[in-house]
């Protein structure tokens, strides 16, 4: 019999054994991190945070024991360990020699990405439980957000990141880490709203979009600093930062978004961030405020043992929120 007191068996995440119908949390692994510029490896996170889930006592201190509403991680799948290796392949030989046909074998089979996420995610909302996308590089989610606003028209997005990930292209790759907001934003169906948090690493270009796109507030890590050394406090900034968001949210989580210290193996860190508290508390008033967190995902994490770590934790808070946001 499952004991949550006693030690997790680490070929399950958290060590539960709940299958599909059994969970309200189900998580869909996508080890793809072919697009990312600067470091690779946020492919094997999931696996890594599998395994590190282990550790994760299962009574939080915020969210109590959300293990008992059942939480499912499905299978990887071949078919995106496959397309990881060809669009990796791709995306070198473009960075090698600008081979056109390589550029559009890599968009491609991020449209292959997008479509298969966005029907796993389909999937789980019409059976009417919590789709969570557990990224590989943030590329991943763009087909669950969109799964999820045509299922909830009026939808917003909480995005915690370093990255506003609003440019148009990145290195010609359309699917690329730092277009999916870009991609949601001006495609269809898109959110209605978009707030983002820890913004402070942007393009030029990219910050003038940012601030000219209609429906998207982004609060920078320097203008969050500013107000915390001006004396205001976390608990009053995030209520202000929440207010846009409408009453069905999903949760877009780049744990480079924090602090460095808490993913130093991620794609592209950058120093700065939201330290534990500050982001968990954001998440929790997410739940507390009365909005529904229709999914999330959480993308970006190292493969290292640190990072997984970390990962796991969050993980477990996010889908502490996402409960407790439907009782
Ligand atoms: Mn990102």
């Amino acid at each position: 019999m499952f004991d949550p007191d006693g030690p997790a068996d680490s070929s399950r995440l958290y060590g539960l054994d709940h299958t599909f119908d059994e969970a309200t949390v189900v998580i869909v692994p996508v080890p793809f991190d072919a697009t990312a510029s600067s470091r690779r490896g946020t492919m094997a996170a999931p696996e890594a945070i599998r395994y590190a889930s282990a550790q994760v006592d299962l009574h939080d201190l915020e969210f109590g024991d959300v293990w008992r509403a059942g939480i499912a991680l499905e299978p990887l799948d071949e078919r995106v360990q496959r397309w990881n290796v060809e669009a990796r392949e791709a995306v070198d030989r473009v960075r090698i020699d600008g081979s056109n046909a390589d550029r559009q074998r890599a968009n491609a089979i991020g449209d292959d990405v997008e479509r298969y996420v966005h029907d796993q995610t389909a999937r789980i909302l019409d059976a009417g439980k919590i789709p969570a996308i557990l990224g590989g590089d943030h590329s991943v989610p763009l087909g669950a957000v969109r799964a999820a606003v045509a299922r909830h028209p009026g939808l917003g997005v909480l995005h915690v990141d370093a990255h506003a990930d609003m440019r148009d292209h990145y290195e010609g790759f359309t699917h690329s880490h730092a277009s999916i907001f870009y991609n949601l934003v001006t495609g269809d169906p898109r959110p209605a709203t978009v707030v983002q948090v820890g913004i402070r690493d942007v393009g030029p270009q990219e910050w003038v979009r940012v601030r000219e796109t209609a429906g998207l507030r982004a609060w920078s890590d320097p203008e969050i600093g500013r107000a915390l050394v001006n004396g205001q406090t976390w608990g009053a900034l995030v209520e202000e930062i929440l207010a846009p968001l409408p009453a069905e949210v999903w949760l877009s989580v780049d744990i480079d978004g924090l602090q460095p210290n808490l993913c130093p193996n991620t794609g592209t860190p950058v120093p700065g961030g939201l330290d534990w508290t500050q982001v968990t508390h954001l998440v929790r008033r997410v739940a507390e405020s009365g909005r529904r967190v229709v999914g999330f995902d959480l993308v970006e994490v190292g493969p290292d043992e640190w990072d997984a770590n970390v990962g796991a934790r969050l993980l477990y808070k996010l889908c502490g929120a996402a409960v407790k946001s439907r009782s």
